[in-house]
């Protein structure tokens, strides 16, 4: 039975008088899925409910911060305690520098750290941080890795190692990309190769050590350790963009899990435990270079925002304390078990990808290792799926290239009926 959706379509209409296409954020706009946004009003724990009342069991956790749930108790304790003292001072607190030194002893990689408010804020001032320190202008990044909107980032997959980038939007001049070499993600030869050319003029390599943004994709054995060994022996800088994977996928992030040290890291999302906060850190004579200390501009009025730390300390303090991450691997391995025998019952051609609590179900056979693959995946399959998902009371990210996620309060049975909603739709 179709859930009643009169509301949110009455206020989306409202919303896109005066929001272009309705959103402030476009992965939000179902673009991938076809049909109208829900407008939701409220969350708790893994729930939401949209502003007709109904209740939908959430995997999306608003992209990837409420690896506790929605309004975790000691969250909104701490961001309600700081709101008694104010809001943002454009000045020091307390707060910043314990939310630095809680990043620094969770991240090895990390010995300085620069608040921002975005991850996208995050990766454009890594990046110009990895050009000012090398006096390098070329970048690498891969086809199917998303580092937010940033100029420099938004170009399309180069055909070889040495297709400089053309732009992917408009807006973007040719001049922005035009030192951004695009590869193939996982194909170490390709990178060998443009090092092998150009590795003097290569002034970082940025990467998401396991992707989220084409679906979640996993590095192939050896791959990141081809990223560190080729970026050393050639004097560039090694960013793993971990907005999504750090803190998620293990307290110290996907480094943690792979055993490779980047020189610097972009995090976001979860420090921020759902207020605006991004971060990047690393090596403290690469940070050193940052302004005031260094030469490299970046400023930001609300950068280190003490309510946003709050919210990111109590966040961080909580994983710490009660270290959900083993029992989100189980929960999360069952609840991708369940998916793939309800698609292999309905005999719909799948694969799967999981590292900890996220998670991709990708209506496509073939093991998606890179963009190009990811991108033969049958997305009106996907949407047929979505939309059959939210009528069952399950909110999945709208789009085949996006990873799920599952935080510590999805329960048991959340995930039972998750599975059994999915067998519902994937043989209907
Ligand atoms: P923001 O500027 O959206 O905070 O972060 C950009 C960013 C950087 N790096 C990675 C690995 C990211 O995943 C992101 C943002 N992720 C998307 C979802 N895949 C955010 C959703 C949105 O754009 O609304």
């Amino acid at each position: 039975m179709p859930i009643s959706r009169e509301k949110s379509h009455a206020h989306y209409q409202r919303a896109c008088l005066t929001i272009p296409g309705g959103v402030n954020s476009p992965a939000r706009a179902f673009g991938g899925v076809g049909g109208e946004p829900l407008i939701i009003s409220r969350g708790n724990g893994p729930y939401l409910w949209d502003v007709d009342g109904n209740r939908l069991i959430d995997y999306i956790g608003s992209w990837g911060p409420h690896i506790l749930g929605h309004r975790h108790p000691a969250v909104i304790a701490a961001i309600t305690d700081a709101l008694q003292r104010g809001t943002s001072f454009g000045a020091p607190t307390e707060l910043e520098t314990e939310m630095a030194e809680l990043v620094i002893e969770a991240v090895p990689s990390i010995e300085m750290v620069r608040m921002v408010n975005s991850g996208t804020e995050a990766t454009m001032s890594a990046i110009r941080l990895a050009r000012g320190f090398t006096g390098r202008n070329l970048i690498i990044k891969f086809a199917g890795c998303y580092h937010g909107h940033v100029d420099s980032l938004l170009v399309k997959a180069g055909s070889a190692a040495t297709t400089l980038g053309t732009p992917s939007s408009p807006g973007v001049p040719p001049g922005c990309t035009a030192d951004t070499l695009c590869l193939e993600y996982n194909n170490i030869n390709e990178l060998a190769e443009a090092f092998k050319k150009r590795g003097d003029e290569i002034a970082c390599v940025i990467l998401e050590p396991v992707v989220g943004n084409m679906g979640c994709v996993l590095p192939v054995p050896g791959f990141l350790e081809a990223t560190r060994e080729l970026c050393t022996k050639h004097g560039s800088v090694l960013i793993f963009d971990e907005v999504m994977t750090g803190f998620r996928v293990a307290f110290g992030g996907a480094q943690a899990l792979y055993g490779i040290k980047p020189d610097l890291t972009t995090l976001g999302k979860i420090i921020g435990g759902g207020m605006p906060v991004g971060a990047y850190g690393g090596r403290a004579d690469i940070m050193r270079k940052i302004s005031p200390l260094g030469p490299v501009y970046q400023a930001g009025t609300l950068s280190g925002n003490p309510v946003a730390m709050a919210s990111g300390i109590a966040t961080l303090k909580t994983l710490k304390s009660t270290n959900p991450y083993p029992a989100l691997e189980i929960k999360t391995k069952r609840l991708v078990a369940g998916l793939a025998s309800a698609a292999q019952a309905a005999g719909v051609p799948y694969t799967t990808a999981q590292v900890g609590s996220m998670f991709t179900l990708f209506f496509n056979p073939d093991p998606v290792t890179n963009y190009t693959i990811a991108s033969r995946s049958n997305t009106q399959r996907f949407a047929q799926y979505f939309w059959g998902m939210i009528d069952q009371g399950v909110y999945l990210p709208c789009s085949q290239y996006e990873a799920n996620f599952v935080s510590a309060t999805h329960s048991e049975a959340d995930i039972d009926a998750t599975i059994a909603a999915a067998r519902n739709v994937l043989q209907a």
